[in-house]
């Protein structure tokens, strides 16, 4: 740990609408892939923290799940935790999606952030600036800047890594000083066990379809890595009702199958041991309108918002 007077260190948060890109920035500025990403909205399903580390700074990211209007408890939940990430952060970045104009959700984001940020940095990171065809590059900066007229802003792609540095290098600009807040060696707040779950998710999502893979919640049960060759983990993959159970398991297993080896391969990558995956799924009704089952998913208790939390 570094005790230096003049080290810089703080949160920085990732807000922004689902499907910007967030957890994809997360990873390129962490140089390791900690939080799940896919070409489905609402991914991200808790604040993961992700942390760069020198000897002269230590930047902590808050990657946020999507703000969108909340239409039950769940949404309630991701909500409530990214407007936690906005207030407590030291400098906040809102990604945006500048492939697309923004719509009526950017402007409710703009208002949030306006009343929120006080006199904390505000960054606009216009993402997905490889998508933006040439005709588009100022009608669609410009609408973005319009909503944040005071924020700096920059032109990125998370893909191909364009402007990343220099985002990065103005971040640490902003940052307080103060101590070390972490480890050397720590790159994120969450257990291998956690994050082989969420590894399960991520394959869904890229296997499924429609409601199907929003529905579903994926609880690690047991973690044993007591041999040195290989970690066995067994998952519980619950679903919304009966007709997703059938989807989820496909004709003879197929299509659990197919998950379980894409999540098996990336969970083999992320702890460096062979693994054995065993995944069953179980139903639960109508789960995410209910705030007792969010909870024990792991989704954080929308029993403990405040009124206004998790409005958007
Ligand atoms: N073309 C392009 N695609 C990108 C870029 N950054 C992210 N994506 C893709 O956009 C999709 C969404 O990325 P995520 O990182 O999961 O987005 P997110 O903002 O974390 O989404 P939520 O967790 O749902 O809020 C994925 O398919 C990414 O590969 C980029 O710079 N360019
Ligand atoms: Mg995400």
């Amino acid at each position: 740990m570094n005790a230096v007077s003049d080290y810089k260190c703080g949160y920085v948060a990732l807000v922004g609408r689902p499907n910007a890109g967030k957890s994809t920035l997360l990873n390129a500025w962490v140089g390791q892939k900690v939080a799940i990403v896919s070409p489905k909205p609402q991914t991200t399903r808790s604040n993961q923290l992700g942390v760069l580390t020198t000897d002269k700074w230590q930047v902590v990211f808050v990657d946020a799940p999507g703000m969108l209007r909340a239409k039950h408890a769940l949404d309630r939940v991701l909500v409530a935790s990214a407007q936690q990430a906005l207030v407590e952060a030291d400098v906040v970045l809102w990604v945006a999606d500048v492939s697309r104009m923004p719509a009526a959700e950017d402007e409710r984001l703009a208002e949030l952030v306006r009343s929120r940020i006080g006199n904390r940095r505000l960054l606009l990171v216009l993402n997905k600036a490889d998508h933006l065809r040439a005709h588009r590059v100022l009608p669609n900066t410009d609408a973005y800047r319009a909503l944040a007229p005071e924020a700096e802003w920059m032109l990125v792609s998370a893909l191909r890594g364009d402007n990343l540095d220099r985002v990065l290098a103005r971040i640490v600009e902003l940052l307080p000083v103060g101590p070390q807040l972490f480890p050397d060696e720590q790159i994120t707040d969450k257990h291998l066990r956690v994050l082989a779950g969420e590894l399960v998710r991520e394959a869904a999502l890229y296997s499924l379809h429609e409601e199907v893979p929003h529905g579903l919640a994926v609880v690690v049960e047991e973690y044993d890595e007591s041999d040195p060759a290989l970690v066995r983990i067994e998952a519980m993959v619950y679903v919304d009702n009966d007709r997703h159970k059938g989807i989820v398991i496909g004709q003879g297993g197929s299509m659990l199958k197919v998950i379980g080896s894409r999540a098996r391969k990336e969970i083999e990558e992320l702890v460096e041991r062979q693994v054995f995956l065993g995944l069953r799924v179980k139903v639960r009704d109508g789960w995410r309108t209910d705030e007792r089952e969010v909870a024990r998913m792991g989704y954080g208790d929308a029993r403990e918002l405040r009124s206004g939390d998790g409005d958007f």
